[in-house]
């Protein structure tokens, strides 16, 4: 078991404590003090940090403050160790907002603290657990629901029911759970968030070893979760769903899938998709593409089999996967030839592939509440006060390379990182900086590898558009033919194919690919008119672009949908249809809001677009709004059926 949320007891010797302090994130640091003695003196006015920001972990604390602070915090372990190690109450509602406070540096908004004492999950406290049951709301009910993928959404799903003890099969095309994190196993596949945010609120894991882990810890952790939630028994692996039917007459759904034992009709009262946005591997619309006789493969299929060493490697894309697997590629390829058709922002994250510190592991597993406290401020320094960085200013035109004043500072701040690491090859300055605003397409986390990586001599970066593969390599419009030993797409996933290749049928034989004709959307990104008791996670525009970890949306998410089968269990109904009134009013909505981003305005190419150009993928507003909106379900918002 990898997810250790064991307290060990603060050791007599002073040494290892005073060490470990070297290391400490004091913002998050005071405030668990404060929590676990009751003592609120401890945040002390001329200890408070002016700012919250990624690449000022400190919050700006002056070289005094900071030995201030580790003073103090060194005199506070010791007397609480020595009184015992213990826990003071539950602090008092003010109490909290006091730390929250201190912590960011300003007043935290009323509408916030309820949101952010639920991310906090003190004490181990599952704020977000259903505290109902199936059976004692009306035990006859049949209620069967089948949740499709058992990813990072899915086994929340699945875990969630299991409280509410409602029955629940998971069907999962893989050989085991993980999703996103079973299936990219390509080399310097890791998290972009910080994991510290990017997990369960009520599943923390206080002993991350990196701040950025790679892909086998978090598959890792979530195949722990599946083990610990007790969920594997009802997960059918190897096993794909080919169509959903909805049966009007009985009010169930029969879903066809394929597993090991051959085609088989499942039948369930209501269906969960949980299949990702970025599952389905998008092969680029190249002339030729099948006709290179070398290895070629996808990223999210990486062949493991090959020896690199000597060959000349060609990668089509640069977006997040290839600026993962591309520094690799140039360590192990003999040279890397990288294709790039459009440039990218990148976002200089420095501990992006650091292990936590040893002082920080060590405070993370001895001071309770320490992790909880250092989540909070990620999930602040992530979260909503980055939106208005890339809002569009309504004097923003068309063709302009920022949608606002804050988005030019993003911008320069960007550029800057950017001209530094490429200062000696303007060649690659040029090429590699975007003259379209910072977040039209998603932002690439960097800690310099990137440029470093460009800077190399074997690696190559060609601009010149591909005109098409061939038999040997590329051919770029230029005339040149690029040969190559293997060559690797980087082309990203079939976003806006929301639930493809399957086949969806709901009410009045409705399709629901035909129904979204190329454009998914639904009401809150969880259901859509025509198909009762059909949810969606991770569904159209509930991905977030700047602002925290998808963990939070899933959350949220299944929140609802337990709200909506409560629903079904007290009222007696067989089904919710979402209305369509309510449904276009609400997408009229996100669409305006889209257009006051940067990546809604923007012309340049990116999965977070459908054909037809619209946003389909993204969430436009702050966290607490989609949590306020999926907190309860209200009937009202839906045919009763
Ligand atoms: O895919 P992408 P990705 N000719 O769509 C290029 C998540 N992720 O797999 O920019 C030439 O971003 C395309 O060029 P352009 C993360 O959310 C998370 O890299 O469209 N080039 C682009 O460069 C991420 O955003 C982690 O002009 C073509 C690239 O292929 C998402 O997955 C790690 C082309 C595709 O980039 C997808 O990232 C990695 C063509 N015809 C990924 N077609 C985490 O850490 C496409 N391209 C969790």
């Amino acid at each position: 078991m990898t997810i250790s949320r064991e307290i060990q007891p603060l050791p007599l010797d002073e040494a290892p404590i005073r060490k470990a302090l070297e290391d400490a994130h004091l913002p998050s640091l005071l405030p668990a003090l404060a929590q676990i003695t009751g003592d609120l003196s401890l945040l002390r006015d001329d200890l408070v940090p002016e700012t919250v920001l990624l690449t000022d972990p400190q919050g700006g604390l002056s070289a005094e403050a900071q030995a201030k602070a580790r003073e103090l915090a060194l005199q506070t372990l010791v007397a609480w160790r020595d009184a015992g190690s213990v826990v003071a109450p539950p602090p008092s509602m003010t109490d909290v907002r006091r730390m929250m406070d201190y912590l960011i540096g300003e007043h935290v908004s009323d509408e916030y603290l309820p949101l952010l004492l639920e991310e906090l999950a003190f004490a181990d406290k599952d704020a977000r657990a259903p505290e109902w049951n199936k059976d004692a709301i009306n035990a006859d009910r049949s209620m069967r629901v089948l949740i499709i993928g058992a990813g990072m959404s899915g086994i929340l799903a699945a875990h969630r029911l299991q409280q509410a003890g409602i029955p629940y099969v998971v069907v999962e095309k893989n050989a085991d759970v993980g999703g996103t994190w079973f299936e990219n196993t390509y080399p310097g596949a890791r998290v972009d968030s910080s994991n510290h945010a990017y997990s369960y609120s009520f599943m923390q894991k206080f002993d991350w070893p990196y701040h950025h882990s790679p892909q086998e810890v978090l598959l890792e952790y979530f195949s722990d979760c599946a083990t610990e939630f007790g969920i594997r028994d009802n997960i059918r692996f190897n096993t794909e769903v080919e169509s959903v039917t909805y049966d009007e007459g009985r009010a169930v759904w029969a879903v066809k899938v394929r597993g090991p034992e051959g085609d088989e009709t499942l039948e369930a009262e209501a269906v969960v998709s949980a299949v990702g946005q970025l599952n389905r591997p998008k092969m680029p619309n190249i002339a030729g593409v099948g006709a290179f006789e070398g290895p070629a493969f996808h990223s999210a299929q990486w062949d493991h089999s090959i020896d690199f060493a000597g060959k000349t490697v060609g990668v089509i894309g640069t977006g997040s996967s290839a600026s993962q697997f591309i520094p690799h590629l140039s360590d192990m390829a003999g040279e890397v030839r990288i294709f790039q058709r459009t440039p990218n922002w990148y976002a200089p994250a420095p501990n992006y592939h650091e292990r936590v510190s040893e002082g920080f592991l060590w405070l993370a597993t001895h001071v309770p509440t320490y992790a909880q406290w250092y989540r909070f401020w990620l999930f602040w320094a992530i979260s909503d006060g980055f939106l208005p960085m890339v809002e569009v200013d309504d004097d923003w035109q068309p063709g302009d390379e920022v949608t606002g004043k804050l988005n030019g500072e993003l911008r320069d701040l960007l550029a800057g990182s950017m001209r530094n690491y490429l200062e000696s090859r303007p060649d690659l300055i040029e090429k590699t900086l975007p003259d379209f605003p910072p977040a039209s397409k998603r932002i690439v986390v960097d800690n310099g590898t990137w440029p470093k990586t460009l800077l190399k001599e074997h690696v190559h970066l060609i601009t010149e558009p591909i005109e098409r593969v061939t038999p040997r390599g590329l051919l770029t419009e230029d005339g040149e033919e690029h040969e190559l030993d293997v060559l690797v797409y980087g082309t990203g996933f079939q976003a806006s194919k929301f639930l493809t290749p399957m086949k969806v049928v709901g009410r009045g034989g409705a399709d629901m690919h035909e129904q979204w004709d190329g454009d998914a959307r639904a009401y809150l990104g969880i259901t859509m008119p025509n198909f009762p008791n059909f949810f969606f996670l991770y569904g159209p525009n509930t991905n977030i672009v700047v602002n925290g970890s998808i963990v939070y949306f899933s959350e949220c998410e299944v929140q609802y949908v337990l709200e909506c089968l409560k629903f079904l269990l007290e009222s007696g109904q067989q089904a919710i249809d979402c209305r369509t009134d309510v449904h276009d009013a609400y997408n009229e909505r996100i669409d305006a809001g889209n257009l006051k981003r940067a990546w809604g305005v923007s012309s340049v190419p990116s999965w977070y677009k459908s054909d037809s150009g619209r946003v389909a993928q993204n969430w436009p507003f702050t966290l607490l709004e989609y949590w306020q909106q999926t907190k309860t379900m209200d009937p009202a918002d839906y045919v009763l059926l």
